[in-house]
């Protein structure tokens, strides 16, 4: 595409009013280095808008309390309030059922719960694991432990030039030992979009159950949990413009109440005595302890919030913008755009001939956009490219055309202080 097809009025990045989104954004109104901030670390972490700021404020000015433990006013309206956000977390996603939504930290405390919870009580050494080469270390990490813990073996789909997974051996990886599949959505370092699906299809059609990590699909793309016929969906709430440490996983209401609890204390019980424990029901069976009662507040307003713009909408405007950048940093010389995948979202990673990509996120941040320079917590991607790192701009719905030329020219700038 051209730059001027995305100048008419038919083009998806008219589809949205950002003027109107980014006024929303207060953190975007800002300076950074004597230039106006340009936030392209989207991947790392998203802005919130002031809809979640001002959910989080009201409930601690109005009804902070613990929650599902209190007579009073104040207990009932926390617990509602963060029973009202799972019931959010259900719908966006498009769960059964409430009881198959558990808040945690984030996708991190997701994988590792659905590790040592569902898998760890059922694997013998030998077994297998499958993930693939894309992986965030978040979903490699985790089963390497389980691994070690159990003797099982860890197997991994293999990449391609491109980006993509290479899915031509895919159904011999698929065997009656593998015990789980976990594989990424959207790729972090990337931005590749797996066709998980499909994936998912041929993982079920030989009994074998599956894990998808969500962490950079849901901020840019309708997920549907029961259309996709996943066993657990983990996501993470900060990069989906809510705050820190909350995020939340689906689980089948089935597998989750065969499951063991994870941690035990407070909330997860019925009853207590030193001879025996009754634990409660999902979801609150692994939800132990006071939880992140204004996170999950904070992450229904983030979901109310991306549902007024639409989530289609999003990922059509994202699309034309990722597209823009994609055109404008091809055309430039000495730029080696990392993945290529024809499906990708929100994420373009590269590298500036001759400079170290440390120092490009260096040199940026001078000029007031704000990227991620590094390995993007996936070694085996980077270890793939045999390069230890690269230069990522990931981009929201509050980035504009403009911001994309505030990134080609700062990549100019760096050509010339590098020439
Ligand atoms: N999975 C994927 C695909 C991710 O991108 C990340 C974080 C995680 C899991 C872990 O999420 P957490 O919220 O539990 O930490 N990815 C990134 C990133 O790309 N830059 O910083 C963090």
């Amino acid at each position: 595409m051209t730059q001027s097809t995305f100048k008419t009025p038919s083009s998806p990045l008219n589809d949205i009013d950002v003027a109107a989104i980014r006024r929303d954004f207060p953190v975007l109104h800002q300076e950074v280095n004597g230039h106006p901030l340009v936030y392209l670390d989207n991947a790392a972490s998203s802005q919130k808008p002031v809809q979640v700021i001002e959910a989080i404020d009201h409930y601690y000015r109005m009804d902070n309390a613990n929650v599902h433990r209190g007579v009073h006013r104040l207990s009932q309206r926390a617990t509602d309030a963060y029973e009202g956000a799972r019931s959010k977390v259900r719908q966006f996603v498009n769960a059964k059922s409430d009881k198959e939504i558990v808040f945690v930290r984030g996708a991190t405390e997701a994988v590792n719960l659905i590790a040592q919870s569902f898998v760890r009580p059922n694997i013998e050494p030998g077994d297998e694991i499958l993930i693939s080469y894309l992986e965030h270390h978040a979903n490699i990490v985790p089963w390497q432990m389980l691994c070690e813990q159990t003797g099982a073996k860890l197997n991994v789909i293999p990449m391609l030039e491109s980006g993509e997974l290479d899915l031509s051996g895919f159904d011999s990886l698929l065997t009656d030992k593998t015990k789980i599949m976990a594989v990424g959505q959207v790729s972090n370092a990337l931005g590749t979009v797996n066709p998980v699906k499909e994936m998912i299809a041929k993982a079920k059609a030989k009994g074998i159950p599956v894990l998808i990590d969500g962490a950079q699909a849901v901020p840019h793309m309708q997920v549907d949990v029961q259309d996709l016929d996943c066993d657990f969906y983990v996501f993470s709430g900060h990069k989906m413009f809510a705050p820190t440490g909350i995020g939340a996983f689906y689980g089948k209401q089935s597998l989750l109440e065969a499951m063991p609890p994870w941690q035990g204390g407070g909330d997860m019980i019925l009853s207590v005595s030193f001879e025996h424990t009754e634990y409660n029901a999902v979801p609150y069976k692994f939800e132990a302890g006071t939880p992140h009662i204004a996170g999950a507040i904070g992450l229904g307003a983030a979901i109310d919030y991306m549902q007024s713009i639409g989530i289609a909408n999003i990922t059509a405007y994202e699309h034309a913008l990722l597209s823009y950048a994609t055109e404008k940093v091809s055309a430039m010389a000495d730029v080696r755009i990392i993945g290529t995948a024809q499906n990708k979202a929100s994420v373009l990673s590269f590298m500036i001939e001759d400079v170290h990509p440390h120092d490009v996120g260096t040199i940026f941040d001078q000029q007031g956009v704000a990227i991620r320079a590094g390995h993007h917590c996936a070694q085996p991607v980077m270890q793939f490219y045999g390069i230890a790192a690269t230069a990522r701009a990931s981009f929201a719905f509050y980035n504009t055309e403009q911001e994309v030329d505030s990134l080609i020219k700062a990549i100019k700038t760096t050509q010339e202080l590098f020439a």
